[in-house]
């Protein structure tokens, strides 16, 4: 099987991949040869009919030719029915899961990826999957319009708020595959870009069992330093001061926050707990209440981490305890 790609297709990675393939190439070519053909025709009647002398000899030309009508009907008819049905079967294929497919929940919001996996381990940015089996897609969106792209499985599939998506795949090889949003969602939609990575079903196993005791015999603060970049806060929240689409996480902890209604508060740990997972309960003043909650995402000892980071980050505003 061509798993290298060539000069208009990314390597395929997907079971019916090749399938697509094949279909696409079918159309590229037979587009290719209609234009040879019709532009052929073009530039001869061009030449065969110029004018030629000053005064051109009109005739009278003919009204309908029954047999040529016919010709260009019916060739038509017979490749896009043929086109049709082609297409139909390998839509199907794409569309229809196999029924001992692994179901695996992607949540698109802005602007990262997190997915479910079935024993409720969670990942951000990078699906992991074992090759060699049917994977089961439900997707969703918390915000707005987003969709799930893997260019190297050919699938392209929206992601809606308020309603299910659902494709599959089944990865071919061991190996990684770029993941895209390919719906433009914002400002950041660029940044929402991450890896597939295939594994064998062992390392899938270990895989899933390490990520259930993540964080496990790390000191909290380091803990969280690393979800607040695997988790997306760092796409809205700097930690040099300089505020973006949320205000920088540098020296909050601690510090009194204005809020939009008018009242301020102290960012203690219940405030920060709170921000993370009821975003829009409180709104800081001079922002847009667009923080995605992190519930479904965050395990308990995720959301300590991370409040144990922050706190890292105020040391030098705060005068000790
Ligand atoms: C899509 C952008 C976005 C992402 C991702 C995001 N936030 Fe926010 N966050 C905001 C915005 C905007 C605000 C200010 C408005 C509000 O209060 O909801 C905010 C507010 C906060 C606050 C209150 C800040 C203050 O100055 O009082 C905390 C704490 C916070 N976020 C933590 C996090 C953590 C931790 C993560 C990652 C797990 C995260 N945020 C991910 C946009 C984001
Ligand atoms: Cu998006």
């Amino acid at each position: 099987m061509d798993t290298t790609g060539n000069l208009i297709l990314p390597p395929s990675g997907s079971t019916y991949a090749p399938q697509v393939d094949a279909l696409l190439t079918f159309l590229t070519y037979m587009s290719l040869f209609f234009i040879v053909v019709i532009f052929g025709a073009i530039i001869y009647f061009v030449i065969r009919y110029r004018r030629r002398g000053a005064e051109p000899e009109y005739h009278r030309a003919p009204a309908h030719n029954t047999a040529l009508e016919i010709v260009w009907t019916i060739i038509p008819l017979i490749l896009v029915l043929f086109l049709f049905v082609w297409g139909f079967r390998v839509y199907m294929r794409m569309n229809v899961v196999p029924k001992d497919a692994l179901e695996i929940q992607v949540t698109a919001q802005k602007w990262f990826w997190s997915f479910t996996y079935p024993d409720g381990a969670t990942s951000v940015n990078e699906l992991v999957v074992p090759v060699g089996r049917p994977i089961k897609l439900l997707l969703s969106s918390r915000d707005v319009i987003h969709s799930f792209y893997v260019p190297d499985f050919r699938i392209k599939r929206d992601t809606l708020p308020n309603r299910y998506g659902i494709t599959w795949f089944e990865a071919t090889q061991v190996g990684e595959h770029d993941l895209f949003c390919a719906e433009y969602c914002g400002s950041k939609h660029s940044a929402m870009i991450g890896k597939v990575r295939v594994v064998s079903d062992r390392e899938y196993r270990e895989w899933l069992e390490t990520s259930a005791t993540a964080g496990e015999g790390l000191p909290p603060e380091e803990f969280g330093e690393r979800l607040y970049t695997s988790r997306g806060c760092i796409n809205c929240h700097s930690l040099d001061g300089t505020p973006g689409n949320g205000p920088s996480m540098l020296g909050v902890f601690g510090s009194r926050v204005q809020l939009t209604d008018g009242t301020s508060v102290i960012a203690d740990e219940n405030y920060v707990r709170e921000s993370i997972l009821e975003p829009q309960a409180k709104i800081v003043a001079g922002y847009q209440p667009i923080m995605p909650t992190y519930q479904t995402i965050l395990r308990d000892e995720e959301v300590n981490a991370l409040i144990a980071y922050l706190k890292t980050l105020s040391e030098q505003t705060t005068t000790g305890e």
